[in-house]
């Protein structure tokens, strides 16, 4: 049955490798300490590396016209107020699970081909219209980095700078009726090129949903880029989305559509197990995962698990939000 099938990252603990198989052997790997979750996803990153470290002068990058708009000017509102994850295990561990259900995607994705890129906007919109993502950063005017706190399901974070625009920008720019409520996004469709979306038992094409009042959030962000470059294909060029108060899955990345509607979306986790992961997913330390605690996570690249905060540390900007949703499963 579908639901039985085990993802990536839910690595049995029985499965789990002593840190001193791997952890010595990799000086970038150094202090990533030994939970279940990822002791088990650091077998396959210490795998990874080893091909990384083989390949980084291989894999030539792929053309990006838009190099010139980066390293964008650093917004300082947004300083993430953590230690920064190093932009090795930012683009080398992942999830996008269009190239596969295990961190370790970042050279198959390396095929995505980011140009032409074009992103349509319809549904309920003044008028439905498809732009092709160089015109659309244009569009937006200037880019900005924002460092903000990301903290996965699975209980994994990092804090990353990001560059890109407010997804408020993008909202006034798609024009939505006054009726829409909700806002979808949806990530390029290609088995050809990703084969995790030849597996079918898959809702393929990855779609993630907000709220308008979500939506304009001053947090909710459109990040083109990561570490003062263009987005590499595994962080999910040419554009996704970053909302990090909730779960990292409402990231969706590599976004082609924004539909508006006045009907709430089943996202893909949600269609997939809707009793685990629902259409909020705001992060919240005291509601476990059926399966697991939230209360503590595992910075990448470092020794000690830290508490998880409510909203991932950014209350003061969202909690309004939710005022009065006491019947909504909002943190799940
Ligand atoms: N299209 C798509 N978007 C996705 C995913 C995915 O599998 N496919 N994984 C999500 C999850 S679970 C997380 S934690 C983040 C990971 O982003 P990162 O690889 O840039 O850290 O992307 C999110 N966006
Ligand atoms: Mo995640």
């Amino acid at each position: 049955m579908l639901i039985k099938r085990r993802r990536g990252w839910e690595i049995p603990e029985g499965r789990s490798t002593p840190e001193s198989a791997w952890l010595d052997r990799r000086r970038l790997l150094k202090g990533l300490a030994a939970g279940p979750i990822l002791a088990g996803a650091g077998v396959g990153l210490a795998g990874c590396m080893e091909e990384a470290e083989a390949d980084q002068q291989a894999a030539a990058p792929v053309a990006d016209p838009s190099t010139g708009l980066y390293p964008p000017k650093t917004n300082m509102r947004y300083r993430g107020e953590r230690p920064m994850t190093t932009e090795e295990l930012a683009t080398t561990y992942n999830n996008f699970y269009e190239f596969g259900s295990h961190k370790n995607i970042w050279r198959a994705s390396q095929v995505l081909p980011i140009r032409p890129w074009t992103v349509t906007f319809d549904g309920m919109v003044e008028a439905p219209k498809s732009v092709a993502i160089d015109d659309l950063l244009a569009a937006m005017g200037p880019l900005e980095e924002r460092v903000y706190r990301h903290r996965c399901v699975e209980a994994w974070s990092m804090t990353v700078p990001w560059a890109g625009f407010p997804m408020r920008r993008l909202v006034e720019y798609a024009k939505p009726l006054g009726s829409a409520k909700y806002v979808t996004m949806q990530t390029f469709q290609n088995p050809e090129i990703a084969s995790g979306q030849k597996q079918h038992w898959y809702p393929w094409p990855y779609v993630e949903g907000l709220t308008m009042a979500e939506a304009t959030n001053e947090l909710a962000f459109m990040a083109t880029g990561i570490y003062g470059k263009p987005m590499p294909p595994q962080n999910g060029s040419p554009i996704r989305l970053v909302t990090p108060w909730k779960y990292g899955f409402k990231s969706v990345k590599s976004i082609v559509r924004f539909t508006f509607s006045d009907q709430r979306p089943v996202s893909f986790w949600e269609a997939i197990q809707a009793s685990e992961y629902g259409f909020w997913a705001n992060v919240n330390p005291g509601v476990a995962h059926p399966r697991w605690s939230q209360a503590t996570e595992q910075p990448l690249g470092q020794s000690d698990r830290i508490p998880t905060l409510l909203y991932n540390g950014y209350t003061e900007y969202v909690a309004d939000i939710y005022k009065g949703m006491n019947n909504e499963r909002l943190f799940m």
